[in-house]
């Protein structure tokens, strides 16, 4: 049986991988992509364009703000995310979030990833927060490159307002019913992330609200052999703020903004010491000069190697395809099964699965066909019939909703009628 399918044995044991827990010393290495810096600063450079057509700046209420909006989601759209934009009305103006899920993974395991995508109006908002907009940006269209399959189900979220006291972040918490909230496993702020003379810091898990010490210690892996990080109290300055207080467990990343950087801190990364690490916080100058970009590649990196070890690999997709291509005889006037193992698919199969069958026979009206489920319910998807035609090449569609989608699948043929014969060549369920 040639199954494209992971072995039972290799998707239990992705499945025992624990949804916060670093990957071992011993386990085989993840494949993190690496994020290219290129494609960040061109997202960086058309939130630029943007404030320049529209007033100078990205600000909540303004034009600015939507189109940067509308040029994410356009992004995200085409690579295949489902997206939803969530208004919402602060000061007088409309707000919106944008919210994309990555089809398939396990929703009761959401891992998300988000950052505030308004600027002050005093500024285009390139490093506060272009960056991490722009950052978490190219992570999601990564994972559609490389056509990721995460076992965890994944969201971003791009938040409106945050300048005006977190906003959009807080009312998109806010209308999460409380079973939504508690499928959310993790989630991660990403708000500056490429400042000029840049720190390298890590939320710490015991600031108020507190976070994860599971995410910051991953965070913190993100960097090791690399560069020396800092912990640091963000406290409920950023978006993660409304997620912690509703218990979801955060952490993030962030380059500094209007304090100063110490001497010891210069001799560790470079740069100046005394200078704040964003001069430009929440000022005009905040533009694509503002930026410096080994912090930036160097966090961008950070985010894939944070989600990659959260995701996990091998879940499913819909669409996933499970095939048996062993030949199997069909003899005159009896009952020939052949099985298909469905492993790594949480929860039930579908309304609309697909039977795909190729079946070579002399009359195929011979054919009594039943696609039986892991618990022996049969579907019948083919009666005996006069059609003297010859092969059976086609696909049925089962509404299989009612049964657990994991297990043996097995399709029943039963040849009903004397003298003609044939061989079951393959046959497949997409889920
Ligand atoms: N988003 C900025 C602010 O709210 O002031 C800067 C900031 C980001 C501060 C992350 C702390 C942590
Ligand atoms: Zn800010
Ligand atoms: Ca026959």
């Amino acid at each position: 049986m040639s199954l494209k399918r992971a072995t039972p044995l290799a998707s239990a044991l992705l499945l025992a991988t624990a949804l916060l827990t670093p990957p071992a010393a011993t386990a085989a290495p993840l494949a993190v992509p690496d994020i290219a810096l290129a494609n960040v600063q061109a997202h960086l450079n058309s939130f630029q364009s943007i404030a320049n057509s529209n007033g100078g700046n990205r600000a909540h209420g303004r034009p600015g703000y939507r189109a940067s909006l509308d040029y994410v989601k356009a992004k995200l759209d085409a690579a295949g995310y489902t997206t939803t934009v969530q208004q919402f009305s602060s000061n007088g103006a409309t707000g919106y979030n944008l919210v994309a899920d990555w089809p398939g993974g396990d929703v009761n395991n959401t891992v998300m990833l988000g950052g505030h995508l308004d600027s002050v109006s005093a500024g285009p908002g390139i490093n506060d927060n272009g960056t991490g907009s722009a950052g978490i940006l190219e992570v999601a269209l990564t994972v559609a490159k490389e056509n990721l399959k995460p076992e965890k189900h994944l969201r971003f979220g791009w938040w409106g307002a945050e300048e005006l006291g977190l906003v959009g972040s807080n009312y998109y918490v806010s209308q999460l019913p409380t079973a939504e909230k508690s499928r959310i496993k993790a989630y991660l702020n990403f708000d500056m992330i490429g400042s000029p003379n840049p720190g390298y810091f890590v939320y710490s898990a015991s600031g108020q609200p507190s976070g994860s010490a599971q995410l910051q210690q991953l965070l913190q892996a993100a960097f090791s052999g690399k560069v020396a990080t800092e912990l640091t109290s963000v406290g409920g300055r950023s978006d993660h703020a409304a997620f912690a207080r509703a218990g979801i467990p955060v952490g993030g990343l962030f380059t500094g903004a209007e304090s100063t950087k110490t001497s010891a801190q210069a001799t560790k990364w470079g740069g100046q010491a005394g200078v704040a690490f964003d001069r430009c916080y929440h000022r005009s100058c905040d533009t694509t000069a503002n930026i410096e970009n080994t912090s930036l590649d160097r966090m961008s990196d950070a985010i894939a190697y944070a989600l990659w070890n959260l995701a996990g690999t091998g879940g499913t997709q819909p669409g996933d395809k499970f095939e048996n291509t062993d030949a199997l005889p069909l003899p005159d006037q009896s009952t020939a099964e052949s099985s298909i193992t469905v492993s790594g698919i949480t929860g039930n199969a579908p309304s609309a699965l697909v039977v795909g069958v190729d079946i070579k026979h002399t009359y195929r009206g011979d054919l009594v066909i039943d696609l039986v489920a892991p618990d022996g319910t049969a579907f019948r998807v083919q009666n005996s019939s006069s059609d003297s035609a010859d092969d059976l090449v086609t696909t049925y569609t089962v509404d299989a909703s009612g049964e657990t989608a994991n297990g043996v699948w097995k399709l029943r043929v039963r040849d009903a009628g004397p003298q003609d014969v044939g061989t079951l060549n393959s046959w497949y369920l997409q889920f």
